[in-house]
C-alpha cells in the first residue's frame, strides 16, 4: 500500500521557481520576490544530481495557475497564490512537461509529492476582493466573510478566518460546502489520473476543517501529509486520525533547540523530540522529518558549526519517520527568513562534491542500505541505548547512531551497553561516517566522539 512505499523514501523538497532553470546559468539572479525562472523541464534535467545525493522522492511546489504581476509581497514565485484550479502555473511550463518530470521520476523508481492548497486563494491589495477573476470559485458566498485570524489560539478563527493581509490576502475558501468539496474531490482525482503523482503535501492543513480531509484524501487515493505549523505534539498529532502523515513541526522545533544555541540538555530533546512525539502521534513511523524548509531561516543562518548542522541532519535522517532534505541543505545555503532562504540553486553550480553533498548522501545511502537489508527499518521505532546531556544514542533496526550537541570542539568518551541489540559480545562495528573501526568487549563499547560529529554504527560485516 502507499504508505509503506512513502515509509523508503527520502524526500527532497525544491520551489520549482528555485531550483533548476531550463538551461543552466549561474550568473542569474538568485535572490528576491520574483520569478527566477526555475521549472519542471529544469528538474528533469537535473534528476542525476538527486539520484547522487541519494533522494528517491521529490516535492514540487503547488503547480495550479496564480495571480499574475506584482504585489507588496513580489510575485507568487513560490506557488501559494491560486487563482484558477483549473490551469496549470505557466511560469513553470507546460503540461507535458510536468507528464514529462513524473514520468521520468517513474522510470528512475523515484516519486512525486505535489504541494497543493485548498484553504484560500489570493488577491492583490486592500481593495475588496473581485472573487469574478477566480475559477471556479468566483462569488463571495463559496469564501468565509473577510476576517484575518488574529488569535491563533482559537480553532475556530484559524480555519474560517483569512490568512494574509493588506498587501496580499488570502481569501478563506468555505471548504465545509458541499459543493466545494465535491469540486475538490474531482480536482485532485483528476490531477492525480493526469499527472500520475504519488503524494501530495497539503498546504494550511491546520486552517482548513479536519472532516474535509478523509473523503478527500479517498479520492485522491495517494500518500499525503498535512502542513501543521504548529510546535506541539499534542496539538498536530490529533491530525494524524484524519491523513496519514504531517509536516514534523514538533521535531523540527526540537531539533532546532537541541543543535542551535544555546543548546538544549540531549534528555530534554529526549523527551520532547522522541518521547512525546511518540505518545501523541498514532504512527511516527510514517511522519516527514525536517531540519528546514521554506517558511523558517535555513540551519546555518543561526549556527555556523558543521558538526551540530551534522548532527542535526543525522537525526533528520535516522529518527522515526521519513527524512525530508530541503534544497539547498546539500549545499550548505544560509539564507534568513523567507524570501531569502529561497536561495536559486544554481548558486552552488550543483556542485556535488563538497562537504555537505558527500555527509548528506553517505547519511542517506546508509539508510536505503538498512532498508534494503531489513524493510523492519521503516517501522519499527528507536531504542535508547544512551543519553547524558550532550549525547543521546539509539539503535535503529541494524544500525548504532550517536547524536552528540557538544559543538565541533567536543571530544568524550562514552561507554555503551550493546546487549539490548547485539547477541555478540565481541562485535567488530564500523562507522559509516568516519569509516572508523571499533570492537565491544564483553557487550561495553567503548565509544569516543571526536569533534562532536555524530557517529552511525554497523556491525562490520
Ligand atoms: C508573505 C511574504 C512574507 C511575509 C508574509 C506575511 O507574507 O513573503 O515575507 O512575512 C506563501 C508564500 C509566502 C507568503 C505567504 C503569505 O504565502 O510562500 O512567501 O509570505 O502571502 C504555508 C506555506 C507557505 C505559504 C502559505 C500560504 C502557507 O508553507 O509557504 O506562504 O499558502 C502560517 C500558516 C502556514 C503557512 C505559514 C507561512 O503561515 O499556518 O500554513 N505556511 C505561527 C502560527 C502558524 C504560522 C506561523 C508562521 O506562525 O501558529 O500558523 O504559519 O507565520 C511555534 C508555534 C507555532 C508558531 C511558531 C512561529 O512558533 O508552535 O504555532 O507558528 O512555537
Amino acid at each position: 500500500e502507499y504508505n509503506d512505499t512513502w515509509r523508503k523514501q527520502v524526500i527532497y523538497q525544491l520551489l520549482t521557481d528555485r531550483f533548476a532553470r531550463d538551461e543552466d546559468d549561474f550568473e542569474h539572479p538568485s535572490q528576491g520576490r520574483t520569478y527566477l525562472g526555475g521549472t519542471w523541464k529544469g528538474v528533469t534535467k537535473k534528476l542525476d544530481y538527486l539520484q547522487l545525493l541519494g533522494c528517491t522522492a521529490v516535492w514540487i511546489s503547488p503547480i495550479v495557475k496564480n495571480i499574475e504581476g506584482q504585489t507588496g509581497y513580489g510575485e507568487p514565485y513560490h506557488g501559494y497564490w491560486t487563482q484558477d484550479f483549473t490551469k496549470l502555473n505557466s511560469h513553470f511550463g507546460t503540461s507535458e512537461d510536468l507528464q514529462d518530470l513524473v514520468n521520468n521520476l517513474h522510470k528512475r523508481g523515484m516519486l512525486c509529492m505535489v504541494d497543493i492548497v485548498v484553504n484560500h486563494m489570493a488577491h492583490p491589495g486592500k481593495e475588496a476582493v473581485d472573487y469574478s477573476q477566480f475559477t471556479p470559485f468566483n462569488q463571495a458566498n463559496d469564501f468565509h466573510p473577510w476576517k484575518y485570524i488574529q488569535d491563533y489560539n482559537n480553532q475556530d478563527e484559524v480555519v474560517s478566518g483569512w490568512l494574509g493581509d493588506d498587501c496580499v490576502n488570502l481569501p478563506d475558501i468555505k471548504t465545509e460546502k458541499s459543493s466545494v468539496r465535491k469540486f475538490f474531490q474531482k480536482w485532485i482525482s483528476d490531477l492525480v489520473n493526469t499527472y500520475k503523482f504519488d503524494g501530495m503535501r497539503i498546504d494550511t492543513a491546520k486552517h482548513v476543517e479536519k472532516s474535509f480531509y478523509p473523503p478527500f484524501i479517498k479520492s485522491a487515493n495517494i500518500f499525503a501529509a498535512g502542513e501543521i505549523f504548529h510546535g506541539n505534539p499534542k496539538y498536530v498529532g490529533v491530525y494524524q486520525d484524519y491523513m496519514p502523515s504531517v509536516i514534523n513541526f514538533p521535531l523540527y522545533y526540537q531539533l532546532r533547540e537541541a543543535f542551535s544555541y544555546p543548546r538544549i540538555p540531549m534528555f530534554e530533546y529526549y523527551q520532547k523530540g522522541v518521547l512525546d512525539i511518540r505518545h501523541n502521534f498514532r504512527d511516527p513511523t510514517i511522519l516527514c522529518n525536517f531540519l528546514e524548509n521554506h517558511d523558517v531561516p535555513r540551519f546555518f543562518s543561526q549556527t555556523q558549526d558543521n558538526a551540530l548542522a551534522l548532527n542535526a541532519i543525522a537525526a533528520t535522517i535516522f529518527s522515526d519517520g521519513i527524512p525530508v532534505i530541503y534544497y539547498g541543505q546539500e549545499q550548505r545555503f544560509s539564507g534568513g527568513n523567507d524570501p531569502d532562504n529561497r536561495e536559486g540553486l544554481w548558486l552552488s553550480k550543483y556542485d556535488t562534491s563538497n562537504f555537505l553533498f558527500e555527509c548528506i548522501s553517505t547519511f542517506i545511502r546508509l539508510r536505503q542500505s538498512l532498508i534494503k537489508k531489513n524493510p523492519k527499518f521503516c517501522v519499527q521505532l528507536s531504542q535508547k541505548i544512551y543519553l547524558d546531556k550532550r549525547v543521546y544514542a539509539f539503535y535503529r533496526t541494524g544500525v548504532l547512531i550517536v547524536l552528540c550537541n557538544g559543538g565541533r570542539q567536543t571530544r568524550k568518551t562514552i561507554i555503551v551497553d550493546t546487549s539490548s541489540f547485539s547477541q555478540n559480545p565481541n562485535q567488530v562495528y564500523v562507522d559509516a561516517f568516519s569509516k572508523s573501526r571499533l570492537q565491544s568487549s564483553e557487550q561495553k563499547l567503548n565509544l569516543t566522539i571526536k569533534y562532536g560529529l555524530p557517529m552511525l554504527l554497523v556491525p562490520s560485516e
